[in-house]
């Protein structure tokens, strides 16, 4: 690149940019640092032979600990997770057992116990597991099998741990269930690997959903999804460990640019000033 296209650029850039912000449209936001101190902590009732959850955060509020092999917990931001790009680390710091670990998107406060509740949840299963929870509302349905490997299935009203753990709905509890809707692209039947540090990118609007683990694209979904916050996940796993996460700008808008801001930007000329600004770029 030559100085003077250099220059052109970065004036081009720097006019757009404050055609934008005076329209009020963000203009290239930089990540910001999640305070998970902010975060609050859900759970799912207890079943026979699992004890409470316990998220730890440390201190900075950069990293939280859940450290029990207990019943299913969430513990969710404190903003909504619409139009946001939003990645962090996940470690599972024990080579004991081998069960879920995840997120969840579009949650609400009070989900847990709530007949309206209508969210995501991305778990990751280390080995597959047959299993029957007994006790409060999972008495009321039968066992069920966790598959090995990555998946996202949409959680709707107050599914019990069999429905959980199965990604099922079952007719003995009328109160909700797990819907299964994908598997990951190639860790949909890999399980997680002990101490071993994974990045996990959320790609987040109203009608789409895209999920990285390492900068492979696990999961590119669209549909209707509702707004609400996100939220890490824990069923039966000890020792598992969250940190660095951070949001930016993400590529699906909560709510889509107006038409008349595309009009008037191709009006002032602008639109034709990125397109120069395109050609410039794929010339040198
Ligand atoms: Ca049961
Ligand atoms: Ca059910
Ligand atoms: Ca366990």
């Amino acid at each position: 690149m030559t100085y003077s296209s250099f220059i052109n650029r970065t004036a081009s850039t720097t006019a757009l940019s404050a055609f934008l912000i005076g329209m009020g449209v963000a203009a290239c936001a930089a990540p910001v640092a999640v305070d998970l101190n902010g975060w609050t902590v859900e759970n799912y009732p207890e079943v026979n032979g699992f004890a409470g959850a316990n998220w730890t955060v440390d201190g900075s509020g950069d990293t939280v600990l859940q450290s029990v092999n207990g019943q299913p917990t969430i513990f969710y931001s404190d903003f909504q997770a619409y139009g946001l790009n939003t990645s962090g680390k996940i470690k599972v710091e024990t080579g004991n057992d081998d069960d879920f670990v995840g997120f969840v998107l579009g949650f609400d406060p009070g989900d847990t116990s709530s007949s309206s509740a209508n969210y995501l949840l991305i778990d990751w299963k280390q080995n597959t597991q047959t299993y029957n929870f007994n006790g409060g509302t999972a008495a009321s349905t039968v066992g069920s099998t966790a598959e090995e490997g990555l998946a996202i299935s949409r959680v709707t009203g107050t599914p019990t741990a069999d429905e959980l753990w199965g990604h099922e709905n079952q007719g003995g509890n009328a109160s909700g269930g797990l819907e299964e809707l994908a598997r990951g692209a190639t860790l949909g039947s890999t399980g997680w690997v002990d101490n071993t540090e994974y990045e996990f990118t959320f790609d987040f609007g109203p009608n789409n959903l895209q999920v990285w683990v390492d900068s492979v694209l696990q999961f590119d979904l669209t549909g209707n999804f509702e707004n609400g916050r996100i939220g890490f996940y824990n069923f039966s796993q000890n020792q598992v460990r969250y940190s660095a996460f951070e949001t930016d700008q993400g590529s699906f808008p909560a709510v889509p640019l107006p038409g008349a801001v595309v009009l008037l930007a191709g009006g002032l000329g602008l639109m034709g000033g990125l397109g120069r600004l395109a050609k410039r770029k794929s010339a040198g």
